[in-house]
């Protein structure tokens, strides 16, 4: 830790005692790390040149029932209105009713200069998925549900922040990262078929761990504060440097904007709401493998728009045995989805945080 770091934590400890904190504000800044970027946003920050971070993020993402664009849509109705181009006769047998996806992300930051930043992520993954199976080649007869599983680790990325602009209330940064694919696109598991056997199966793409292509990972951000308010928003994308993986099919590109406020409640806490928009494209070409009469196996079936709101805290505990840690929450849910096809219904997301820096 520099010893401009110590002195800030000094500064911002004496002032909040005389509860006057407009110097630890700018102090903080100095540093390059705001703690008032809601957690859900990654490269919000530089450090300065020296400085490490360390972080774990654990994200659990709950999705329930299905949606047909924007409109709830039954089992009943999919398995009886919608077709499956995969295999005849061109009928879905089995419906997702509910999945659960945890991601528990490491990262490491460090900054080579007092503009350079370069952040390293990884991930493991746990994906459950609960289906629903119909009996036969047609109708709305229950046959019995199962549940499949996958996990692992997922794709790796290395992410260089570079800061662009800097001034007593503004702060822009760029970053540019690139993910290499070292999650598996191959996972397996077993399944309940229309015909009652249970063969083992490639699992349908959202149940996969990787996007198996190289991705580049732009993004701006600018944010800022005033006193006890602050504020920013970011744009990042998801870019395909592959027209298709080793399994011949391509993830769509995402782009995301999102927007936030900020509110210091005191030295150690910051509440925050956040408002994000996010367009995916479709899923290009198609894994031969994945054939099932479901609707997760149809690439058709993937990408769209979703508009999601949240809100969440940060804190940085001000108690010398612990200091440079961060701990921060925040909950998500979507309030508008556009969904190609037919998808799972997004329903919320929680993450959690814990850093330290040094
Ligand atoms: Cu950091």
């Amino acid at each position: 830790m520099n010893n401009f770091y110590k002195t800030c934590l000094m500064a911002g400890t004496i002032l909040s005692l005389s509860s006057f904190n407009a110097n630890a504000q700018s102090c903080h800044e100095n540093h390059a790390t705001s703690p008032d970027a809601p957690i859900s946003i990654m490269g919000d920050h530089t450090h300065a040149k020296g400085d490490w971070m360390v972080s774990y993020n654990a994200k659990r993402m709950h999705m329930q029932g299905n949606l047909q664009g924007s409109d709830s849509i039954s089992p009943e109705t999919i398995v009886t209105t919608i077709s499956n181009p995969n295999a005849p006769p061109n009928t879905l047998r089995v419906v997702p009713t509910q999945m659960d996806m945890d991601m528990h992300m490491f990262g490491a930051m460090y900054g080579l200069s007092d503009k350079l930043t370069i952040m390293a992520m990884t991930m493991y993954m746990q994906k459950e998925m609960d289906h629903i199976t119909f009996s036969g080649m047609m109708g709305t007869t229950r046959l019995g549900s199962f549940t499949t599983k996958s996990s692992g680790w997922g794709d790796t990325s290395i992410t260089g922040i570079y800061n662009l602009y800097k001034a007593p209330k503004h702060n822009v940064n760029i970053s540019l990262g690139i993910s290499a694919p070292t999650g598996s696109i191959k996972e397996e598991d077993d399944v309940l078929t229309p015909l009652n056997t249970r063969p083992t199966l490639r699992l349908p793409y959202s149940m996969q761990l990787g996007s198996g292509t190289w991705d580049a990972l732009p993004a701006i951000i600018y944010s800022g504060h005033k006193d006890k308010i602050s504020w920013g928003a970011q744009y990042k994308a998801t870019i395909r440097l592959e027209s298709e993986n080793s399994q011949q099919y391509q993830w769509g590109d995402t782009h995301k904007v999102t927007g936030w406020g900020g509110y210091k409640v005191s030295n150690e806490l910051s509440i925050n709401a956040i408002a994000s928009y996010e367009k995916q494209g479709k899923i290009t070409g198609s894994d031969a493998n994945i054939t099932a009469p479901v609707q997760t196996a149809n690439p058709d079936n993937y990408g769209g728009k979703t508009i999601e709101l949240g809100a969440g805290f940060v804190y940085a505990p001000d108690i010398p045995a612990i200091k440079g840690f961060e701990f921060g929450a925040q909950l998500n849910a979507p309030i508008y989805q556009d969904l190609n096809g037919v998808q799972m219904n997004r329903d919320w997301s929680i993450i959690t945080k814990l850093s330290y820096r040094f």
